[in-house]
């Protein structure tokens, strides 16, 4: 009879994301999620690759998610094999973590290796940890935990000990970490290039790898899930994450066919509007309306969404003239998202100037308040009367004159222009 197993990584339960208990609620979602489809499923057994908790310090509210889902699959005498991911980590060597806790409650087993004199140990998980449990039908599970910068050294002593090790009565191996394979996406610590797993390919049928939450299969023989929630917006990008089921059936060709299953998630959308075209305020709110009827047809309210709008390019404005508020409230009557962020990547102006800083003290002076004032679009087309006013009310603070003569001055100064204007 054939063996089937579950394999999930980053969970992350207990992350309360955007400071929301609505996202916490999220990421315990899904945890009981693939907990159930393990029942359903009637797997053999279930493999977490590293980062159940999102934190070392577990929040209790997750622990008791992590707990009930465990003890749900303990109570169905499904076995579960876990490895250490980066965050839940100790922060000094030896500590105890809350994954070593539930590794002691009988929850799972956590598996990794023992190194001694430079050499991997591979022994069998006993009272202590081990590097590896043997499951009925000649399976084998081996783990390794995080390593950070020392992964591709770590795993070069595992690839060596494993030569070594006598499979005999092993029908399928499996290995299982929380490393992930270099060029799948960047600026990602405990990584290893292809080549580097090489050596492993000879002994390993199934390579279980959690960390980098973009899935990805390798080659028929590596499998990275993904993250099943979202733990950040450019998590969105990659839609095709979730969990493995996998079928092996030892001696067979295949020996093992491995299905991504994508579970139930808050929807996240990520929309871009650039702003170099409106040269006011409201041209711009404008336009985040016209943006909203053009996605409103690929945007739900149910299940209320994430929504990330981000304006890039130059304000063609001054930015305190930006209501960014506002923004906000055009997206939130159009869709009520759970959050609702806006991220102003806009620039301002650039100060730079190409001025001749040879010149003299006032000159430069007036060449550069023109320059500012010709770049924001309401101040261009009258720039060279809105620099003399700007200069003449400098002045006139220097001198030490009122208050209400300044906005006196200003009030005739706008009158004049607005005759100019006329003339125009
Ligand atoms: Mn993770």
């Amino acid at each position: 009879m054939a063996t089937t197993f579950l394999h999930a990584a980053d969970i992350h339960l207990g992350y309360q994301q955007y400071g929301s208990a609505v996202r916490f609620d999220d990421f315990s979602k899904v945890f009981f999620h693939i907990v159930d489809q393990a029942i359903d499923r009637s797997v053999d057994f279930v493999l977490l690759g590293g980062d159940l908790f999102h934190k070392r310090k577990v929040d209790p509210l997750a622990m008791r998610a992590a707990i009930q889902g465990l003890g749900v699959l303990r109570d169905a005498g499904i076995p579960v094999l876990a490895v250490e991911g980066n965050h839940e980590r100790a922060y000094y060597g030896d500590q105890y973590t809350w994954i070593d806790f539930l590794d002691a409650m009988g929850y799972f087993r956590l598996l990794d290796c023992r190194f001694e004199d430079g050499r991997a140990v591979l022994e069998p998980c006993g009272e202590e940890h081990g590097a590896y449990v043997d499951l009925p039908g000649g399976v084998r599970v081996y783990g390794l935990r995080y390593y950070g910068a020392s992964t591709s050294k770590v795993f070069g002593m595992f690839a060596d000990a494993l030569a070594e090790t006598d499979h005999t009565d092993v029908a399928f191996t499996i290995l299982m970490s929380h490393a992930g394979v270099e060029d799948q996406l960047p600026h990602y610590g405990g990584t290893l290039t292809y080549n580097a797993l090489g050596p492993l390919r000879d002994h390993v049928d199934y390579l279980a790898l959690g960390h980098i939450h973009k899935p990805y299969e390798l080659n028929g023989w590596i499998y990275n899930p993904g993250s099943p929630e979202t733990c950040g917006m450019e998590e969105e990008a990659w839609k095709e994450r979730g969990y493995y089921v996998v079928e092996i059936d030892p001696g067979h060709n295949p020996d093992h066919r491995a299905e991504l299953i994508v579970p139930d998630r808050r929807p996240f959308h990520r929309l871009r509007l650039s702003v170099d075209g409106f040269s006011e305020p409201h041209q711009l709110y404008e336009g985040v309306r016209r943006m909203i009827r053009r996605r409103d047809a690929t945007i739900s309210p149910s299940p209320r969404p994430v929504v990330e709008l981000t304006l890039s390019g130059v304000l063609p404005f001054s930015r305190f003239d930006l209501d960014v508020n506002q923004v906000e409230a055009l997206l939130d009557d159009a869709w009520s998202p759970l959050i609702t962020r806006v991220r102003n990547q806009a620039r301002a102006f650039e100060y730079e100037s190409d001025i001749d800083t040879g010149a003299a003290r006032p000159e430069l002076e007036r060449s550069i308040v023109q320059e500012l004032l010709e770049r924001d679009a309401r101040f261009r087309p009258a720039a060279q009367s809105w620099t003399k006013v700007a200069l003449d009310v400098k002045r006139m603070v220097l001198d030490g004159s009122s208050p209400e003569a300044v906005i006196d001055a200003l009030r005739q100064a706008r009158a004049e222009m607005a005759v100019e204007n006329q003339g125009a």
